[in-house]
């Protein structure tokens, strides 16, 4: 089953909004078998925007990711790569559709209160680069012959 790699930033964070998320992670039927309130170093922030180093807004990202605790979480699900692109919204959330969680909760680029993988590739890096493999856990959701 394929799985993505979510993170509610430090603004999301901030705004207790990690159960208004959650909720809707597991509405959609998605499962959860990853997650951690945590603090990221500078060089996770780093590596994990890597790909962004060389634009104009990368030390402000890096100042952002690190500036409070962020909850990450590895999802599991059919084609939750997407799905979880779809949930989150667009980059921009003053584009973001509302129904989304930028588009609901977000106004500028800067802070658009969550990350959601972009393909299945970064996918694996990044729950590779932010979860040990002892902390995903195998189970079954009890509804979930409904959802697929
Ligand atoms: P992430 O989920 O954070 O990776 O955002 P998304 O994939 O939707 O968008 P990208 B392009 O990866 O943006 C990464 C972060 O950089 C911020 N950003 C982006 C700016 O501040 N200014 C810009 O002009 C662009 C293009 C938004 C994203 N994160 N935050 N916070
Ligand atoms: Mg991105």
């Amino acid at each position: 089953m394929e799985r993505t790699f979510l993170m509610i930033k430090p603004d999301g964070v901030g705004r207790n909004l990690i159960g208004e998320i959650v909720k809707r992670i597991e509405n959609k039927g998605l499962k959860i078998v990853g997650a951690k309130l945590m603090t990221v170093s500078e060089d996770l922030a780093k590596t994990h925007y890597g790909e962004h180093s060389e634009r104009p807004f990368f030390g402000e990202l890096v100042d952002f990711i690190t500036s409070g605790p962020v909850f990450a979480m590895v999802l599991e699900g059919e084609n939750v790569v997407q799905v979880g692109r779809t949930l989150v919204g667009v980059t921009n959330p003053s584009e973001s559709l509302p129904g989304t969680i930028r588009g609901d909760f977000g106004l500028t680029v800067g802070k658009n209160i969550i990350h959601g993988s972009d393909s299945v590739e970064s996918a694996e890096k990044e729950i590779a680069l932010w979860f040990n493999s002892e902390e995903l856990v195998d189970y079954s959701l009890v509804n979930s012959t409904w959802v697929y």
